[in-house]
C-alpha cells in the first residue's frame, strides 16, 4: 500500500511539473511569421516577415511596432530576415531595402534609416557583429563595413574563395566569420583577413579611431585588444597591432570632429595592465606623429610603465593625429606592439 501511495504522489508531482514546462504564446506579433530576434538589455526585438520589427520591454507581455523610416520593399511588405545589435544600434537586414540602422530604437522618436553605400545585394539575410564591424550576408555573398553607424559607412565584398554566394546565417566564433549558405554548407574565414580597419565611434573627443590592425587571438574575444581600448581610461586595457612581427609601420588614426590645435600627446605605450604582461610584449620606442597638412614630427619614447607626454610643436589645427609606430622595445615573449592609453590636450 505504500508504494501505490508514493507511485501516486509521483504522477501527481510529474502532472504538475508538465503543467508549468511548456511553451506559452506571448501577447503578439500575432499570426505572421517571425524570422529573427536580436535582445539588448531588456529590450527585445522581433522581425517578421511582413510587418517590420516589433519591440517588447516586457518579457512579450506587449509588443510595440518601430518602423518608422523602415521603407516596405516587397509588394507593400516590410520583411525582416535578420536583426543585429551593437551597442545601443540596431540594424535589420531586409528583403530587397538593404540594411536599416536605428540609432536608439526602444525609444519614442525611433527611427531606421538606410546605410547601404556599397552594398550591391539588397536581400540581406543575415547579419553578424565582430568589434566594430558589421558583416551582412545576402545573395551575393558576404559584406562587411567597419563604420556601420556612421554617416559615411560603405560596404565591401569580401567573397575571395567563397563559391557558393547565397549566405544565408552568419556567427562570429573565436577568430573566424563562419558562413552558412543555402545549398552549398558551411564556410570559414579568419575575421583578421577581411578587418584591415577597425572604426570605433567616440561619444567625446577624439570622434574616431582608426587602426591599421588589431590583433586577434584564437581563445580570446575578437575585440579583446580594440582600439578603443586607447580612450577607456583603463591603464589594464590595451590595444595591439595584428601584423607579423613588431608591427613597424603599424599605424594608430584619431579624427576629430571640428580641427583643434594639439598642444601635448600623452601615452602609455605598452600593455600596462601588469609588470610581467608589460615586459612580455612589445612597446613603443619611436612614433611618428603626422597631422592632417602633412606636417610631422618624430617622437622618442622611454620605456616606461607610466604616461609619457609628446609636446606638439606646431600651432595650426588639424583633422586628425595619425601616430606611426617607427621602432619598439622588443617584448620577452610576444612581438605584440601594445598601447593602453593614449589622451590629447588642446590648446585653447
Ligand atoms: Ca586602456
Ligand atoms: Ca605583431
Amino acid at each position: 500500500m505504500k508504494s501505490l501511495l508514493s507511485f501516486f504522489a509521483a504522477v501527481v508531482l510529474l502532472g504538475a511539473q508538465s503543467l508549468q514546462a511548456q511553451w506559452i504564446q506571448t501577447n503578439g506579433p500575432f499570426g505572421g511569421d517571425v524570422w529573427c530576434f536580436a535582445v539588448n538589455g531588456s529590450n527585445l526585438f522581433a522581425g517578421t516577415g511582413g510587418a517590420g520589427v516589433f519591440l517588447s520591454t516586457n518579457n512579450g507581455t506587449s509588443w510595440t511596432a518601430v518602423n518608422t523610416g523602415l521603407t516596405k520593399t516587397l509588394a507593400g511588405f516590410n520583411i525582416v530576415w535578420s536583426l543585429a545589435v551593437k551597442g545601443s544600434n540596431l540594424f535589420a537586414g531586409t528583403h530587397g531595402g538593404g540594411v536599416f540602422l536605428s540609432a536608439n530604437p526602444a525609444t519614442r522618436d525611433a527611427s531606421w534609416t538606410a546605410v547601404n553605400t556599397g552594398l550591391t545585394d539588397k536581400t540581406v539575410w543575415s547579419l553578424a557583429v565582430s568589434g566594430s564591424t558589421l558583416f551582412a550576408g545576402t545573395h551575393r555573398g558576404v559584406f562587411l563595413s567597419t563604420n556601420p553607424a556612421s554617416r559615411d559607412t560603405s560596404w565591401t565584398a569580401v567573397n575571395t574563395g567563397l563559391t557558393s554566394a547565397n549566405v544565408s546565417s552568419l556567427a562570429v566564433s573565436g577568430s573566424n566569420l563562419f558562413a552558412g549558405t543555402a545549398g552549398g554548407g558551411v564556410w570559414r574565414r579568419p575575421l583578421s583577413e577581411m578587418v584591415t580597419a577597425v572604426e570605433a565611434d567616440f561619444s567625446e573627443v577624439p570622434a574616431n579611431i582608426i587602426v591599421s590592425s588589431q590583433l586577434i587571438e584564437r581563445n580570446r574575444p575578437s575585440d579583446a585588444y580594440k582600439a578603443e581600448n586607447m580612450a577607456d581610461g583603463n591603464n589594464a586595457t590595451a590595444w595591439a597591432e595584428g601584423a607579423d612581427g613588431a608591427g613597424i609601420g603599424e599605424w594608430i588614426k584619431f579624427g576629430f570632429d571640428t580641427p583643434k590645435k594639439i598642444k601635448a600627446i600623452k601615452i602609455l605605450a605598452g600593455y600596462a595592465k601588469t609588470e610581467t604582461v608589460y615586459f612580455n610584449n612589445n612597446r613603443v620606442k619611436e612614433m611618428k606623429v603626422i597631422f592632417s597638412d602633412g606636417e610631422a614630427q618624430t617622437a622618442n619614447l622611454t620605456d616606461s610603465k607610466d604616461f609619457q607626454r609628446i609636446l606638439i610643436d606646431r600651432d595650426r589645427p588639424t583633422q586628425f593625429v595619425k601616430l606611426e609606430i617607427r621602432d619598439v622595445y622588443h617584448g620577452r615573449k610576444f612581438d605584440d606592439t601594445c598601447i593602453s592609453e593614449i589622451d590629447f590636450e588642446f590648446k585653447e
